[in-house]
């Protein structure tokens, strides 16, 4: 591999940044007194059944400011918390980070709905070049209600896919017809219906939902549709592709998705991870900014680019010889591109699945935040990313703004493995 001889490098640029230090924001868990600046103070405790999140609504004001190791900024420390919107601080299985429960009338993930249709995901993606399947949990009881309704029946379910092709330059939401539910099986606790998309686009970025009826048949034929609950959260998925490059685009893509789920609907990786805490996941450090990690940790299961910890410069060749940027990565290949006023409208255009952008999130003019492209989306002039490490150590899919583009790193054909 050419990343060994780097490797002094790369120990070189991370001496000595482990004394330094910084201050966070967090709220502690249980009350207790605090030293606080050269005051001692009584705090009170948002944390209360130790799920990682405060309370919904815990106010500002009961913040702690806690100086922490630089390098470990994302991980507070023991007994405290950073993140809040629990809508039960009293029962640590109700918190944001978790999938919702069928038919208990309880808002279990925290998102302001309660009993709502989500979807489960496979590693492998369950996608075709032409289109992929959608595990589409049923958590209403409405809408099951009208798939196991016995005796007299006069309404059956049925459920249509609204979607979107993110890559294509219209924007246009579509929508199937009209199909029927049969053959599902419903648990106690979960009831799974599988949904497939087909006649799709190879290599493109698909977002899609599911809304359900109640479908009533009269003796002359006419139907009439009622709809049942609402419609289903968005599921994002990008097709398979014949050719290499465009598969292994694909493939990152839909890694980088499936880590999404892992971390926002299993709770799995990022802040509070039960599996891999914050970025662990993709070699990043506990409480260690991970989101250019994110990014090469998916990227690097078809290219190869190894462990990528920061963003770097945007120096021109000769590459200085940092194995950690991912910024010199695509430099060595001649495939990083400065992005500004005047060449941002032809990268916009140019931009594919699976591709990298530094970000300046801030507004200060520098990079400070890595993303990976699903589409750029003309109509609406936004740029779909899938991320990690955005809003506090979680991974997430960003609608940004073009503006905000600093460089771009094109994928190649002499990068795959
Ligand atoms: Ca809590
Ligand atoms: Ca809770
Ligand atoms: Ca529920
Ligand atoms: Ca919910």
């Amino acid at each position: 591999m050419a990343f060994t001889y780097l490797a002094a490098a790369l120990l070189l640029s991370s001496a000595g940044s482990g004394d330094e230090t910084t201050t966070i924001q967090a709220w502690r868990q249980h009350s207790g007194w605090v030293l606080d600046g050269w005051t001692i103070r009584w705090v009170q405790g948002y944390d209360l059944d130790e799920d990682g999140y405060a309370a919904a609504g815990a106010p500002t004001s009961a913040l702690v400011s806690l100086v922490v190791p630089a390098a470990t900024k994302l991980a507070p420390p023991a007994g405290y918390v950073t993140k809040s919107g629990d809508l039960d601080d009293h029962d640590p299985d109700v918190h944001p980070r978790r999938p919702e429960i069928l038919g208990n009338g309880i808002d279990d993930d925290c998102d302001g709905a309660v009993d709502e249709t989500e979807f489960h995901r496979l590693a492998s993606g369950d996608r075709t070049t032409t289109g992929f399947t959608m595990r589409v949990r049923i958590n209403d009881r409405e809408i099951l209600d009208v798939y196991t309704a016995t005796g007299f029946v006069i309404e059956r379910l049925t459920y249509r896919i609204e979607y979107q092709n993110l890559n294509a330059s219209s924007g246009a939401v579509l929508q199937t017809g009209r199909r029927d539910v049969s053959g599902m099986t419903v648990y106690p606790s979960q009831a799974e219906l599988l949904a497939t998309l087909d006649g799709l686009t190879p290599r493109n970025v698909y977002r899609a939902r599911v809304v359900f009826f109640a479908t009533r048949r009269f003796t002359t034929g006419f139907e009439t549709h009622r709809q049942v609950g609402d419609p289903s959260e968005w599921y994002y998925q990008c097709t398979d592709a014949t050719n290499e490059m465009a598969a292994d685009r694909a493939w990152i893509v839909s890694r980088a998705l499936y880590s999404e789920f892992a971390a926002e609907q299993l709770g799995l990786l990022g802040y509070h991870g039960t599996a891999y805490p914050d970025g662990t996941a993709f070699g990043a450090d506990v409480g260690e900014p991970w989101c250019t990690e994110f990014y090469s940790g998916c990227a690097d299961e078809r290219f190869s680019m190894g462990h990528r910890h920061y963003i770097g410069d945007f120096d021109p060749p000769p590459v200085p010889l940092n194995s950690g940027a991912i910024t010199h990565y695509f430099l060595g290949f001649g495939e990083l591109t400065t992005v500004d006023a005047g060449n941002r409208a032809s990268v916009l255009a140019s931009l594919l699945p699976g591709d990298y952008v530094a970000l300046d999130t801030t507004g200060d003019g520098n990079a400070n935040h890595s993303a990976m492209v699903l589409a750029y989306e003309p109509t609406d002039d936004r740029v779909w990313t899938v991320e990690g490490n955005t809003g506090g150590s979680q991974c997430g899919i960003q609608q940004r703004d073009p503006a905000q583009i600093m460089a771009w790193g094109r994928l190649q054909a002499s990068m795959r493995d």
